[in-house]
């Protein structure tokens, strides 16, 4: 798999293209779901254990070779009309701007691809939810107080926007089902949330976590661990600091806040982490019994642990934007620079 990573790198530095249709035939070849990287993905699920870190990084490159030649390629005809061709009636008279991913877009495929390696199946749940989903089926009682740490949007129909993308858990349970023997349900499931919030650096009214999901038979605390390591290393492309704290959720027990050292201001205090040197960013814990037996899964049985990613933060952190309000902020100039 190393020979065939390499001669690909070699391949995807000497691509060439006369025309945006042969750009398009590259992106094709090499990036589309079917393509030569995402058939490459799904090999990686044969690589030993204890090559996975080292292939996996090796892969990551890769794509992102594949993506800033194909970014290249595509540049040259937005200056020059063809790359070699020197005339070329239709192209325009004035440079055409080309669009960029967001940055938000862009760490939530890096996530996707990681986790999809690990054999994770990538859901995402609906926006407008119902009182069930994003609470009573995470265990939230009626009168429960937890349901006030969350500023809940509602609709005139009695519908929520989903506060946080555990709303997705019961659905995601109910639809695969127990896992067969010596499998695991591992899910990932990506969303937009929305909360009633006072907008400040850190805080939106409107923005992404990424949720993450594992049930099996001896699914434990070292499991969860393990994951959001590997999680947080290949995001940072370092060791990053963190903490694990107690933390409480109707829906895990235990439950933990995972902060991560802010990158910041390097730990020394800024507006971003309210001058604590830490920013909330992972909290997770093994999932409730009532939450499994509510998702049609025998929690004698099974054992689970879920995560709920603040994306939104993590990009902050993995860019080092000093300011939430950037990201919903239309403001092309500033969320243009983020390629990778
Ligand atoms: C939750 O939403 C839980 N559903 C997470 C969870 C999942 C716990 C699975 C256990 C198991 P919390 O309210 O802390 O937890 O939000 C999770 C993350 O979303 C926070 O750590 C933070 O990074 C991000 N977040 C929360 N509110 C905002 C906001 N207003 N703006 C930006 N990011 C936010």
């Amino acid at each position: 798999m190393r020979e065939k990573i390499e001669t690909l790198f070699t391949e995807i530095e000497r691509l060439t293209a006369n025309s945006l249709e042969e750009v398009e035939a590259i992106r094709i070849k090499y990036l589309s779901k079917k393509g030569i990287i995402a058939t490459l993905m799904d090999e990686f699920r044969h690589v030993p254990a204890d090559r996975k870190r080292e292939v996996g990084m090796k892969m990551n490159a890769l794509k992102q070779a594949a993506t800033e030649r194909l970014q290249q390629l595509k540049e040259q005809f937005a200056q020059n009309g063809t790359a070699q061709a020197g005339n070329d009636l239709s192209r325009t008279a004035y440079p055409v701007a080309l669009g960029t991913r967001h940055p938000l877009s862009i760490v939530r495929e890096e996530i996707c691809d990681i986790f999809k390696r690990l054999g994770f199946t990538i859901a995402e749940g609906p926006e407008v939810e119902d009182d069930w989903h994003v609470f009573s089926s995470l265990n939230f009682a009626d009168d429960h107080p937890a349901r006030d740490m969350q500023d809940t949007f509602y609709l005139e129909n009695g519908q929520l926007l989903k506060t946080h993308t555990s709303a997705a858990q019961n659905t995601i349970m109910r639809k695969y089902g127990p896992p067969k023997p010596g499998h695991a349900l591992k899910a990932l499931f990506p969303g937009r949330c929305f909360r009633n919030e006072n907008i400040d650096a850190s805080h939106e009214n409107t923005f992404f976590q990424l949720e993450g999901m594992m049930i099996g038979e001896n699914i434990s605390i070292s499991n969860l661990i393990y994951f959001m390591k590997v999680l947080l290393t290949e995001v940072f492309e370092r060791e990053v600091k963190v903490r694990l704290r107690p933390g409480f959720f109707p829906f895990v027990e235990p439950g933990f806040e995972l902060d991560i050292n802010c990158v910041i201001c390097g730990g020394e205090g800024c507006p971003t982490c309210k001058h604590s040197g830490w920013l909330e960013l992972l909290p997770c814990g093994m999932i409730h019994p009532n939450v499994l037996s509510m998702g049609g899964i025998d929690p004698e049985k099974y054992t689970g642990f879920a995560f709920g990613l603040g994306l939104t933060r993590l990009a902050m952190m993995k860019y080092n934007i000093r300011d939430i309000r950037l990201f919903n902020s239309g403001n092309l100039k500033q969320l243009k620079q983020f390629t990778r």
